[in-house]
């Protein structure tokens, strides 16, 4: 991509100048700055969204913003797991630049390098950030910041504040969503703000609200074509630990606490989630889940039944947390448009990577595989930011090295030379830009670690995928055709038929490594 006509270097004032003025441009009509929501949830999958997907779920608020904006249709990460999707979406750089390359084993994201709400705060905008972190050290570049410690709770969850820690009564969806509402409230109304609004939902292991512990446990789902895969051609997917049938535990993940279920994980929700709850919050969830474990029990279910099962309970606890999700977003769009802020505030919604509904056997994420790889993203712009038709669909390939500088383009602030993302403004403005990135580039580095997926690296361009998986006891590549094969089951690596196509895509990941200057591996 030419990527000259996108992106301005610092401190060359000239150029700021016309990137402002080419800004004020865009937004004429427009007589206030562009405020900024971004809202990210966790492991939210863009099967689960009804605009995207419906064959599971109804989430009217979600498909209001992609009616109201636009629905990006190829959007992906460039490491699909949440510390390091967080670290890029704040940089707008690849992991190996940002240096937050892992949730677990690695170093603390280095909070002294720029970043864009940084960058925001020197542009006169006032930034915060509410809700999961997730990146070790304290948060920077934000005038006000409450955050959970680590992944979060689910009741009663502690937040971190620059007071300390203290725990809250209620449910963390409910309670987030407060906070950013109680935030816009009491916001300096004299600068523009940006607000990062990240939930916990829909994260293992998917608790839901009191109120929606109800919710789906009159439905039964198809089972993914793909559930009984064996992996054939596919080492690394052979060898994980995100089963459904074998590693997603009955007690912790999907319930089942009873005397008589012994398993490994029990005392973490024993002694974790459920002990957080009240008496009458605990009450409510054992009107529901005791039955189930009675029902459970009788049935005495083994084997591909016992999975089936499974898949089914994985199902109905996500969706109940992806109801409460966007009942929030909802209530917080009717605070928005109330207060007159949506004349002027970009919405975004993104999670922090996909996630497997059963897909290959499969919860969790990490891959680069379609479901993981992929990730929801709306977003939704003023009428005078914007003369694109609404609830449009966007083909183009986007990913999370993005977001940066899409936020600082649309502050009319230039974006500096080194984040590696380009913005997103022509595609949001309907138009369809010559050059446009054709593929995109992935690095996933957590192994070993839980999931024990290995590390690998890949490029994906609109049909094909070349995978390489690395180290440790792996030397493995992989090879997609995307359009005779979405579910990615055949690894045509080794097929002569894709002898051209395997050096055509080789090259084009050298040529990617080579531009984002990744020499890890
Ligand atoms: C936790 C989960 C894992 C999950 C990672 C990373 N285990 O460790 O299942 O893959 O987070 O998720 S749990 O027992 O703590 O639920 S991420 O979204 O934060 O990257
Ligand atoms: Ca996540």
């Amino acid at each position: 991509m030419n990527k000259s006509l996108l992106l301005v270097p610092v401190g060359l004032s000239s150029i700021l100048g016309t990137v402002q003025a080419k800004n004020r441009k865009q937004a004429e009509g427009c007589d206030k700055p562009l405020n900024i929501i971004y809202i990210m949830t966790d492991d939210h999958s863009f099967q689960t969204i009804s605009c995207y997907d419906g064959r599971y779920n109804r989430t009217p608020n979600l498909d209001r913003l992609a009616r109201e904006g636009v629905r990006f249709d190829n959007s992906f990460v460039t490491n699909s797991i949440s510390g390091p999707s967080r670290a890029v979406l704040v940089t707008g750089k690849h992991s190996h630049k940002n240096g937050f390359l892992k949730n677990e084993g690695g170093k603390p994201f280095d909070g002294s390098q720029q970043t864009f709400p940084k960058l925001l705060q020197q542009g006169g905008y006032q930034t915060a950030l509410i809700g999961k972190w997730h990146l070790i050290s304290t948060p920077t570049g934000f005038d006000h910041w409450e955050i959970l410690p680590g992944q979060g709770s689910y009741y009663n969850p502690d937040f971190i504040t620059p007071e300390g820690t203290h725990r809250e009564h209620g449910y963390v969806t409910n309670l987030i969503t407060d906070k950013g509402i109680d935030y816009l409230e009491h916001r300096d109304r004299s600068k523009p703000f940006c607000l990062l609004l990240h939930h916990k939902a829909v994260h293992r292991i998917w608790m839901s609200d009191t109120c929606d512990l109800a919710e789906f446990e009159d439905q039964t789902f198809p089972l993914p074509e793909t559930f009984w895969d064996d992996y054939a051609g596919r080492p690394a997917a052979a060898d994980q630990e995100m089963s459904i049938d074998k590693d997603m535990d009955l007690a912790y993940d999907l319930k089942m606490v009873d005397s008589t279920i012994d398993t490994r994980l029990k005392w973490s929700i024993v002694h974790g989630e459920l002990e957080r709850m009240t008496p009458a919050q605990r009450a409510q969830w054992d009107s529901v889940y005791r039955p189930l474990i009675d029902r459970f029990l009788a049935a005495g279910l083994s084997g591909k039944e016992l999975a089936e099962w499974k898949y089914q309970r994985y199902m109905r606890d996500y969706l109940k947390s992806v109801k409460s999700l966007d009942d929030n977003i909802g209530r917080l769009m009717e605070y928005l448009e109330r207060e007159g802020l949506l004349e002027n505030t970009l919405v975004v919604y993104a999670s922090d990577q996909g996630f497997y509904m059963g897909e290959h056997g499969w919860f969790d994420k990490r891959f680069m595989y379609e479901e993981s790889l992929r990730t929801p993203l709306l977003m939704r712009l003023p009428d005078c930011w914007t003369r694109a038709e609404r609830g449009r669909g966007v083909k183009e390939m986007v990913q999370n090295i993005d977001y940066a500088p899409t936020f600082l383009t649309l502050a009319g602030l230039p974006v500096p030379a080194d984040m590696q993302g380009v913005s997103l403004v022509p595609l949001l403005r309907g138009e369809r830009p010559k050059g446009w990135r054709d593929a995109i580039y992935y690095h996933y580095f957590e192994f070993p670690g839980e999931h024990r997926v290995r590390r690998h690296y890949g490029v994906r361009t609109d049909r094909y995928k070349l995978i390489h998986f690395y180290g440790d006891d792996i030397d493995a590549w992989e090879l997609y055709d995307l359009k005779s094969d979405p579910a990615e089951l055949h690894n045509r690596y080794d097929d002569p038929k894709l002898a051209k196509v395997r050096t055509r895509m080789h090259a084009k990941l050298e040529q990617l490594r080579e531009q984002y200057d990744d020499r890890t591996e």
